[in-house]
This record gives C-alpha cells, structure tokens and sequence, in this order.
C-alpha cells in the first residue's frame, strides 16, 4: 500500500549533551529519503524543519535536569505538529535527538483520542527512556519520553500527557541499558522489556509478530520510535551513546519488513543520528534503507504470513 508520506525535521539536541544531532535533519535529506520513499511510489511531502521556538525560563524539583525550558518549547510545538500531520499521511519525524517524542508522541495521542483509537507504541532503542524529571540523574531529558507517554507522574511543568498510553500498548523492543530507578518504575508499571536477552532466545521475529497481533486486534495506531542505539555500533557508529550487542544488518531489516507487512504503523521517529560521529554517511544511509524496508522496499515478493 502507498500513500503520503510527511517529512518534519526536527533539530533538537536539548536531550542530551552533543549539539551534533541538529544536523540530523539535513543527513537524511541527503542520503535521499525522499527519494527512497519517492521510488516505493508514495508521495513524499518535505515540511522542512520545525523552528526552534522561543524558550522561557523555567524550572523544576530536580537540579540535575538540563535544558528544560528548550525541551518544554520543542515539545509544545512537535506535539502541535504532529497532531496537524496526523490526518493527513505518515509522519516521518527527522531528529534530532529522542526528547523529540516527547512531542511527536503527545501529539499522536491527541490524535488518536480524538479519533477513538487505541495508540500502541514501539520503541526500538538500547535504552527504556524511562526516567521522570525526578529520577533522571544524569538530567538528559532524551532518557524520559516512554514514561511521559505512559502518564507516570514527576513531568510538572509539561502539560499533563494526553491520553496515556496502556503499559500493555508499549513495547521496548532491543533493550541493553536500564537504569536502577528505570527498572524499579517500570516494575512498578508491570512494564516487561523486549530485551536483547529475550532476542538472542527467540530472535526478532516472534516476539515483533506477538505484538503487531496485538495492535491488529485492537483496530490499534502505531507509533514506531527508532533509535539509532537500537542498532549494534558496529554498522550505526553515529550515536552519542552506543551500546554494544545491538541488533543486526539482518535483525534491523527484518523488523522493518515484518512492520511493513503488517500494515499497521502509522507514524514514525527516526532519533538520535549525530552525522558528526558518522563514518561516511554510513549510519545515516542505513537508517534511510530500514526507513526503505519499513515503507515497501524488499528483496523479494513473497506471500505474507498472518500475524498470528
Ligand atoms: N538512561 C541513561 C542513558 C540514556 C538514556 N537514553 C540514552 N542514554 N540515549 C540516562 O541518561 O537517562
Ligand atoms: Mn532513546
Ligand atoms: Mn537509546
């Protein structure tokens, strides 16, 4: 299936600490994915990058945390973005680093609220950002959005999450960093990691297709949210915070098709590429191919397998 495909960049480095993602944006346009979408026949629409918006000072219970006022900004307006582009194709949002789903999530929530459906999140990434402005010490918001998006209190001042997304909607997928106060909330949220434990055991394709199920079932939205330190740093050097034993080439790709095949995914973040740490182009390349997989692009034609 074709159809509109919105490109919305998203130069945030507020996060974390290495300015080098606000040239995100920009490494992707020219590694081509607009063309790479334009090849699979969909209609690509380029927003161009969402302004940086004006910052107030502001302040919270925490002093380790950095950067809140930017953050507070960015997310008001890719929230308000993102609830406009909803409607009207696949939102692709171009980081920029992962304090960028603090908006684009808000905003697909407000979507999918308004139009009655369950919202269902994956989160491909090495890390479960989910830290609140309370427990993050290292005060790098990029490590909060899962827990904003599940409505876990300790997010004053940001404006109260939408329509919380259902523990049992969340999937972090990959997983190979938690912290100690993570792991306690996400214990406490009954949240179970799809961890790299979990994918050395059964591989990609089992626990994705269990999940994908799910979301069918429920008549579900789709917010995939990847993380380049989702991928090993052996093929996507171009991460501030690489974690050894991510997953493949092959792994990588395969949850792209599997995710294509199912039909289901309905907005996107592409999140934390740092061009300035690339190697030749060739994190930013790869992502653009697993953007290519996701959206139609494959070796071969083959029937599709039920989700169940
Ligand atoms: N959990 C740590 C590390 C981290 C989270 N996300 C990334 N790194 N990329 C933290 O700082 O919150
Ligand atoms: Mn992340
Ligand atoms: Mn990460």
């Amino acid at each position: 299936m074709t159809g509109t495909c919105i490109l919305i960049g998203a130069p945030l480095a507020c996060g974390q600490r290495d300015p080098g993602c606000v040239m995100g944006p920009a490494a992707y346009r020219v590694a081509g994915l607009a063309a790479a979408l334009a090849d699979l026949g969909h209609r690509v629409e380029d927003r161009g990058d969402v302004t940086p918006p004006p910052v107030s000072a502001t302040t919270c219970t925490n002093p380790a945390v950095r950067e809140l006022g930017a953050t507070l900004a960015w997310t008001e307006a890719l929230a308000q973005t993102a609830q406009t582009a909803m409607p009207q194709g696949v939102p692709i949002f171009l980081g920029g680093d992962h304090a960028l789903s603090l908006g684009s999530v808000a905003g697909v929530a407000a979507h999918a609220a308004a139009v009655g459906r369950p919202l269902f999140l994956l989160w491909l990434d090495a890390h479960t950002d989910f830290h609140t402005l309370t427990t993050t010490t290292s005060g790098n918001l990029h490590g909060t959005p899962v827990a904003y998006a599940a409505g876990l209190p300790g997010f004053a001042p940001f404006p109260p999450f939408p329509a919380p997304i259902p523990a049992e909607n969340i999937c972090l997928f990959g997983i190979r960093s938690v912290d100690p106060a993570e792991q306690a909330a996400l214990h406490a949220h009954a949240i179970q990691p799809v961890d790299m434990r979990a994918l050395d055991e059964q591989g990609v394709s089992a626990p994705l297709r269990a999940f994908l199920a799910r979301v069918a079932a429920a008549g579900g939205l789709l917010h995939v949210s990847l993380d380049v330190d989702f991928l090993d740093p052996a093929i996507a050097p171009a991460v501030g915070t690489t974690v050894p034993g991510g997953a493949t080439f092959r792994e990588a790709h395969l949850v792209m098709e599997l995710l294509h095949e199912s039909g289901l995914v309905t907005s996107l973040d592409l999140v934390e590429l740092n061009p300035f740490l690339d190697e030749k182009g060739r994190s930013a390349r790869l992502m653009v191919d697993l953007v290519a997989s996701l959206m139609g692009r494959k070796v071969f034609d083959r029937p599709t397998r039920s989700l169940d």
